[in-house]
């Protein structure tokens, strides 16, 4: 589209409250920044009538890119597409990120959409969007699928996961946090250290992602970036996106020491995995703490050894689920322990275990919540031939895939009265644990409340015991029990349906 200069990028309405900035859509425009065209970028918080925003932006544009995630993503990123294409048919619409990058043929296969850049974008979008302004074909284009004139999909090699350090920084500039904060409540930056994980759980498609390579900036350019971007943005937190931010041990305490050296105060925290951390000295975790980390989010996943190894997780043992709830205690960093729940042959019995061992760490260690989740299975998931064999049924349409994965229980093996059992144990498993979190701020009605259910619950969960619930009907009149937390950052979310009991 020779002429056209303008570059619009959408990101879809999520479920939650924001944290700063969408980061996929600021590093996509970085590079195109520096190469000379111009972004716009779209994003519910900012324009909540983004559907005209961007009917307007789209006139004189080059290529519309939307990001989208498996869930309530895809819907919004359908409508807006859809309306697109009807308004400006002959210009491109890219879909990018982890939905479009798993499930790329189905994708594909909309009319609505052009082309697809698998995995990371910033070469592969940059590559693309040069050859739309000087109109040239999109054929060599690594990490690109996309339909030719007749309609028939090509899918180029893939680009090899870059070295996140020869990336540019992503464009803060075109984002205010004051405008995320007014949602959230707190100034915030988004912030990647890191891509990829070297491990390989099979619920997960970071391998798929990231090939398990895991790559990240050196020490000096975090700490650099943070040093100058904090007080310039007048940032209160940092959420990191890292897949697994203690991979490298070294470079996070060096990553801590450098941030105290420089003076820069703010509260930053980010996922990892049990078995890095408890391998961190005392005095390491502290000094994660002294440098600003006030949570950490675990995918946990399960307390039995058995279920581990289903999942591919036998890096993991209960204990260094034990020693980092104590050293993060100790550090007084609060930590989430993600929990899954109904995977493919997991017992009743190590369930149940699992809310044993979790209730015992919760109860030695206040700091440790959970955020308990009903297997999802997700689109790229190694483990999909196993679940067809179980008799899940894969979605069949980018349209399917937004209400299939949040909310709804899509597993056949848990249904009927094993389904209910699961809840109401899931429900004295987080009444516990909520009960145990008294504090002198817990009003006194509460507080009676909480001291009469103690001993009973932790009974039923002791034996299994969950028939006549009087617990959960008698703690219902006085508060309302938290049942999903953001893993990144601790805070409570809305709850699912599918965990109402
Ligand atoms: C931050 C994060 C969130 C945030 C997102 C909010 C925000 N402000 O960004 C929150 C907390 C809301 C969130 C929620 C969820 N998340 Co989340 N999240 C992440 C995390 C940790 C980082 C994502 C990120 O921003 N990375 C940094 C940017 C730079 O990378 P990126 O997004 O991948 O973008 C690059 C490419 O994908 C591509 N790209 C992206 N968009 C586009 C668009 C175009 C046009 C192009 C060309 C390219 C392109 O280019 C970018 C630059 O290289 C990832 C794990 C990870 N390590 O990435 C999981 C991850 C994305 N989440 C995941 C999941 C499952 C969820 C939840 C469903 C969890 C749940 N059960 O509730 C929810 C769904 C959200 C919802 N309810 O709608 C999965 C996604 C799987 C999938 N199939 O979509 C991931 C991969 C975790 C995992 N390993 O399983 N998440
Ligand atoms: S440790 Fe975490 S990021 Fe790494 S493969 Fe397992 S679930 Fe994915």
């Amino acid at each position: 589209m020779p002429g056209l200069n303008k570059v619009v990028l959408f990101y879809p309405p999520y479920d939650g409250p924001p944290l700063g900035a969408p980061l996929s859509l600021l590093c996509l425009a970085s590079p195109l920044l520096q190469a000379g065209f111009e972004v716009k970028i779209v994003d519910n918080w900012i324009f909540p009538d983004y559907e005209q925003v961007i009917l307007r932006e789209i006139s004189d544009a080059l290529c519309l890119g939307i990001s989208a995630y498996t869930g309530p993503h895809i819907g919004a990123a359908i409508r807006i597409a859809r309306a697109v294409k009807k308004r400006r048919p002959d210009m491109p619409i890219v879909f990018g990120g982890w939905h479009a990058s798993l499930a790329a043929h189905q994708t594909l296969r909309e009319p609505f959409v052009d082309a697809i850049v698998r995995g990371q974008g910033e070469l592969t979008f940059l590559k693309l969007v040069e050859r739309i302004a000087t109109g040239k074909d999109w054929h060599g284009i690594r990490g690109l699928s996309f339909k030719d004139a007749d309609g028939k999909i090509i899918d180029e090699l893939e680009r090899p996961v870059a070295d996140i350090n020869t990336l540019p920084t992503p464009a803060y500039e075109l984002s205010d946090p004051g405008i995320y904060a007014a949602a959230s409540g707190v100034r915030q930056l988004a912030y990647t250290s890191s891509v990829g994980c070297p491990y390989q759980c099979n619920y997960c498609t970071d391998q798929v992602f990231y090939k398990r390579r895991f790559n990240a900036y050196r020490v000096e350019r975090v700490v650099n970036e943070l040093a100058e971007f904090v007080p310039r943005y007048n940032i209160e937190h940092v959420p990191f996106f890292d897949s697994n931010f203690l991979v490298d041990r070294k470079r996070a305490v060096a990553i801590a020491n450098g941030i105290i050296a420089s003076g820069t105060k703010f509260r930053w925290d980010f996922q990892t995995s049990t078995d890095f951390l408890s391998l961190m000295s005392d005095e390491d975790v502290r000094l994660l703490a002294e440098s600003g980390v006030y949570h950490i989010g675990f995918g946990t996943e399960s307390a039995s050894q058995e279920v581990l190894a289903l999942m591919n997780k036998r890096f993991q043992h209960v204990e260094q689920m034990v020693e980092t709830a104590r050293k993060t205690h100790l550090a007084g960093i609060t930590v989430v322990f993600n929990i899954i729940l109904g995977y493919p042959d997991e017992t009743e019995a190590q369930r149940e275990q699992t809310f044993r061992v979790m209730t015992d760490i919760a109860r030695q260690y206040p700091t440790v919540s959970f955020s308990p989740n009903i297997f999802t299975p997700y689109p790229g998931l190694p483990i999909w031939p196993q679940l067809k064999e179980m008799g899940v049924r894969e979605p069949q349409s980018l349209q399917e895939w937004e209400t299939f994965a949040l909310g709804a229980n899509a597993l056949p093996w848990l249904q009927g009265e094993t389904l209910r059992r699961l809840q109401r144990s899931l429900q004295y498993f987080l009444l516990n644990n909520q009960i145990q979190r008294m504090t002198r701020k817990t009003p006194w009605v509460r507080r009676g409340v909480r001291r009469l259910l103690g001993a009973p619950v932790r009974w039923r969960i002791g034996k299994s015991r969950y028939s006549f619930p009087w617990e959960l009907w008698l703690s219902r009149a006085v508060e309302k029990v938290v049942t999903r937390r953001s893993l990144l950052t601790g805070q409570s979310l809305k709850e699912q349906p599918q965990q109402a009991c």
